[in-house]
């Protein structure tokens, strides 16, 4: 599986669903095949909130405040940005999130991006969004891209009021310095080691999501996150088209660079909205997406309410159903084996042999691989059974009155994705009839 794949354990719980959860039987010899098990459906993942516009459009009137009260805008290095990071990341603190102020300077100033992590979720499977929060020196920056940090924050808060307790751990990034080049975001991910940047599955931008002559676009450079947002548009009957400015007009871009999955939203900034443009999306034709894109009447006026609330609402989506996969690391052949003997008492107490797992991740799969190599006569005699380090049996071989053969060797798949991967798993056996007799040979976990 590609250690891109591998970052998308969406899909996987997908795959996992349509091959069917539960206990399969695949043995070296003779058959004792079990019935294959219906698929499972996938696991239902949280359906996310209503962002209330109202919430979002109160941030906006913060920022436009801010930026009133602080030279008329809130741009790299002037006191507006900072006053905006400064109210931003007391919403956050005040959230329960852990946040870091980065600073980096340009053009001879300091700036600063705003990191937020909601605590818990899997530290290798990190879901981040992002928005620049920097303006141009000429406005308030409110749709560029006072829009898109509003729209993070307010989700990001509604995952605190939600007390969502996702799979993946979930980032959000505030940047400094978009409008001079993408510098704050080249700042973050330069300061990622590659390590770090292996962790994350996806990036997702926001730069001017409220435009009041507004187009649907959305991202185009990773299949599965535009999926995500086509998708979701689609279900409320809004047509979108892919963000075809081409690469390098904003933040994600560093982020693609890194080799990270990056996807998003737009409304459009100077270009022109077309007749079937305006035809499908109502507006204006002839017109320009954003009249005021880096303009002094880029304020609170300069928005459109509903395009603002869909993609508040389809952020939120993106976010509950790409941050829930399933925290369990895709099938990789990792192998934890107990060869000692253990002597099975003719129908006697059961006996165990222990299996010790370290260094995973998450839950163990949902198609665990569990060899087994009993030597025994008259094996119908045995009950085997896989025991959890939580102390979960799940049932390998029932008693069998009829089944004389001679040795269990075979190989079980165990839907054991709801137990934690790490800790001592066991084999437990127990010979029911007398008579016949023999012992544990050996037996694994395949991961
Ligand atoms: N560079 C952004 C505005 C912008 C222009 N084209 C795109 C395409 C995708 C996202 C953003 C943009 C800015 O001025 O901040
Ligand atoms: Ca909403
Ligand atoms: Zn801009
Ligand atoms: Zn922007």
């Amino acid at each position: 599986m590609s250690s891109r794949t591998a970052r998308r354990p969406w899909i996987r719980r997908l795959a996992t669903a349509l091959a069917g959860g539960g206990l399969l039987v695949s043995l070296a010899a003779p058959a004792l095949a079990a019935p294959s098990a219906p698929p499972a459906p996938p696991a239902p993942t949280l359906a996310a909130p209503d962002i209330p516009l109202a919430n979002v459009k109160a941030h906006l009137s913060q920022l436009q405040s801010l930026a009133t009260a602080n030279g008329g805008n809130r741009a790299h290095g002037r006191a507006g940005y900072r006053a905006s990071i400064d109210y931003i990341k007391a919403k956050l603190d005040a959230a329960g999130y852990t946040t870091t102020l980065q600073p980096f300077t340009s053009n001879g100033a300091t700036g600063w991006n705003l990191i937020a992590d909601w605590p818990g979720g899997d530290p290798n499977q990190v879901l981040m969004a992002g928005a620049h929060l920097d303006s141009v020196t000429s406005g308030p920056g409110i749709n560029d891209n006072g829009s898109g940090s509003a729209a993070i924050l307010e989700t990001a808060l509604a995952v605190s009021r939600e007390g969502l307790n996702p799979e993946q751990h979930l980032r959000f990034g505030w940047w400094g310095a978009e409008e001079l080049g993408l510098v704050g975001s080249r700042n973050y991910v330069n300061s990622l080691s590659t390590t770090e940047r292996a962790k994350f599955s996806g990036y997702l931008n926001f730069d001017m999501i409220g435009s009041p002559n507004p187009g649907y676009f959305v991202y185009d450079d990773d299949t599965q996150l535009e999926k995500v947002f086509k998708d979701w548009y689609a279900s409320k009957g809004i047509s979108t088209e892919i963000e075809t400015e081409g690469d390098g007009r904003s933040d994600h871009s560093n982020f693609k660079n890194a080799g990270i999955p990056v996807g998003g939203l737009f409304t459009g900034a100077s270009r022109t909205k077309t007749t079937a443009q305006a035809q499908k999306w109502g507006g204006t034709a002839g017109q320009a997406f954003d009249r005021c894109y880096h303009s002094s009447c880029d304020t609170t006026s300069n928005i459109n309410d509903t395009a603002l609330d869909r993609n508040s609402d389809a952020i939120a989506h993106a976010v509950w159903t790409l941050g829930a996969g399933t925290g369990t690391p895709p099938p990789d052949g990792t192998t934890f084996e107990n060869t000692a003997d253990v002597a099975v008492p003719d129908r006697g107490a059961a006996v165990e042999s222990p299996v010790t797992v370290t260094g995973r991740t998450g839950n163990a799969p949902a198609n665990l691989q569990v060899g087994v190599d009993i030597k025994h006569t008259w094996r119908g005699d045995l009950v085997v059974d896989l025991v959890a380090p939580d102390g979960t049996a799940y049932r390998l071989k029932s008693y069998s009155s009829s089944d004389s053969a001679d040795n269990v060797i075979a190989t079980y798949t165990v839907d054991a994705s709801s137990e934690t991967a790490n800790g001592t798993w066991k084999l437990r056996v127990q010979d029911q009839v007398a008579n016949d007799t023999g012992y544990i040979d050996s037996w694994k976990l395949v991961f």
